[in-house]
């Protein structure tokens, strides 16, 4: 049975002590944004309690979810950034037994951002980005964007990552891309 005190529990085992307080961070910050801006708080903590479950896992367990699981094949061409979301939820799905399509879509989105996102999505990908312990520039206004603007916080996030990963020449996953052109640019 999930309880909270088992979940904790079994997340707690699957990473360092860094990442847990990341996560118990994201936790925080999540029920505060569900708080204000009416998402289910139960979600918004099980959501933020799982996102990074999976990060932790080798990329030889990644790629073979990939492919037993039917995935994109292109996705093996990525890393650990892309997969311990993107396809991090299946191990949320089967081993912690979550099986809330709205919290897995979170975990799912919760690295890229996408073009559609729910409240719930929204929530979980901004608290990654803005929770207690984070220290990236610009992380004081993001705190303040999210409080007045959800949708302008996922801008200001997107963007900021995007600037950086362009910045240190990293390859963009076309997901990334379409957060941006929905978010940043508004293109419809
Ligand atoms: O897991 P966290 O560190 O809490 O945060 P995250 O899941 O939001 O981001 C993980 C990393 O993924 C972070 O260093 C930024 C990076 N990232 C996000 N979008 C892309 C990306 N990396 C690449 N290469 N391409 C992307 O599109
Ligand atoms: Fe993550
Ligand atoms: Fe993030
Ligand atoms: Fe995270």
């Amino acid at each position: 049975e999930n309880t909270r005190a088992t979940l904790l529990e079994k997340i707690k085992a699957a990473m360092s002590e860094k990442r847990f307080n990341h996560v118990l961070g994201v936790e925080a910050a999540a029920l505060s944004l569900a708080e204000r801006y009416g998402e289910s708080k139960e979600k918004a903590s099980i959501a933020a309690l799982t996102h990074d479950y999976a990060k932790e896992r080798s990329d030889s367990e990644f790629k073979q979810v990939i492919r037993d699981y039917d995935y994109d094949l292109d996705l093996l061409n990525w890393n650990n950034a892309i997969w311990h979301g993107l396809v991090g939820a299946q191990f949320v799905e089967k081993e912690l037994g979550i099986t809330d399509e709205s919290i897995l879509q979170a975990i799912r989105l919760h690295t890229t951002g996408a073009s559609q996102m729910s409240l719930l999505d929204k929530i979980i990908y901004v608290a990654d980005y803005i929770e207690a312990g984070r220290d990236i520039p610009g992380v004081e206004k993001a705190r303040a964007i999210a409080k007045k603007d959800l949708d302008e916080a996922v801008a200001y996030e997107t963007k900021h990552t995007l600037a950086h990963l362009i910045d240190i020449n990293a390859p963009i996953y076309p997901k990334t891309i379409e957060t941006y052109n929905r978010w940043v640019a508004k293109k419809n």
